[in-house]
């Protein structure tokens, strides 16, 4: 009987995040798939959990904790074996400042290419009328729906979150090159390397693996994080968009 119950998606790199944090600090969880295709997250029993309509959503006993960066420090708070962030309080706060870059920066940008890639034909079978009234009927993303209008966002918007991942691959590849250590905060493997791993993973399912794979120290951080278990276990069959869209559909 385990106490954690991880609400997710397989494929959202989100819920990848947490999936990495608690593979790796070795906490027992039930994974509870919630059907993203009937969309379940804006289901009367979900947004109770999770008022935002999005996952994942974590329950620790009686607690509900939600937003996966939160998710993953309160983990580091309340599970503090294996930990994956450093001690001291300026150690923290950089750790931090890397949370909220990758929030701001390449974390909405992935979604862009994501959807116009795969993801908007969920919505392709939906006439006009249902697709608008599950837009504003969403607690977060009520004006991305909007924008991306069940085909995929326009050619501005796109060639933004591209430059946006770019950029963001530059700045991680930067930090690296300067410390010349195996991870981004330094020598610790940290909550930083999960929150931006399943980005870098989502960009080489779409085709964009030449980001980082032009940046060799962006590379081998990939290349090391792929052998560890934690990566295994959260990667599992399935967890691709092509696996589940298929590679051809652009
Ligand atoms: N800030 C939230 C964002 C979560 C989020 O955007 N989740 C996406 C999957 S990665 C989702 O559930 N989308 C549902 C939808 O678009 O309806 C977090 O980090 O947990």
């Amino acid at each position: 009987m385990v106490d954690m119950i991880l609400y997710c998606f397989p494929q959202s790199t989100c819920s990848q995040k947490v999936r990495l944090a608690l593979w790796e600090k070795n906490i027992p969880f039930e994974e509870r798939h919630v059907d993203h295709k009937n969309r379940e997250q804006l289901s009367e029993w979900y947004l109770k959990l999770n008022p935002n309509g999005v996952v994942p959503t974590l329950i620790d006993g009686d607690d509900v904790i939600i937003d996966s960066s939160v998710i993953l420090e309160y983990l580091e708070e309340v599970y503090p074996d294996h930990p994956m962030s450093p001690n001291n309080p300026v150690d923290r706060a950089h750790m931090r400042k890397w949370l909220r870059y990758l929030e701001e920066v390449p974390t909405p940008a992935i979604r862009i290419p994501s959807f116009n890639k795969h993801l908007s034909k969920r919505y392709e079978d939906m006439d006009d009328t249902s697709y608008h009234a599950m837009a504003d009927k969403h607690p977060v993303r009520k004006h991305f729906y909007k924008r991306m209008n069940k085909t995929g966002f326009g050619t501005k918007e796109t060639e933004e979150a591209l430059d946006r991942l770019d950029g963001a691959a530059q700045r991680v590849a930067d930090t690296m090159d300067g410390h010349g250590k195996d991870w981004i905060i330094g020598d610790m493997h940290s909550v930083v390397d999960a929150a931006y791993m399943p980005t870098v993973d989502r960009m080489i399912d779409l085709g964009l693996g030449d980001m980082i794979k032009r940046r060799p120290s962006l590379k081998s951080w990939y290349d090391r994080y792929s052998a560890r278990d934690s990566f295994l276990k959260t990667f599992y069959q399935g967890t691709r968009l092509t696996e589940i869209f298929g590679k051809d559909i652009a």
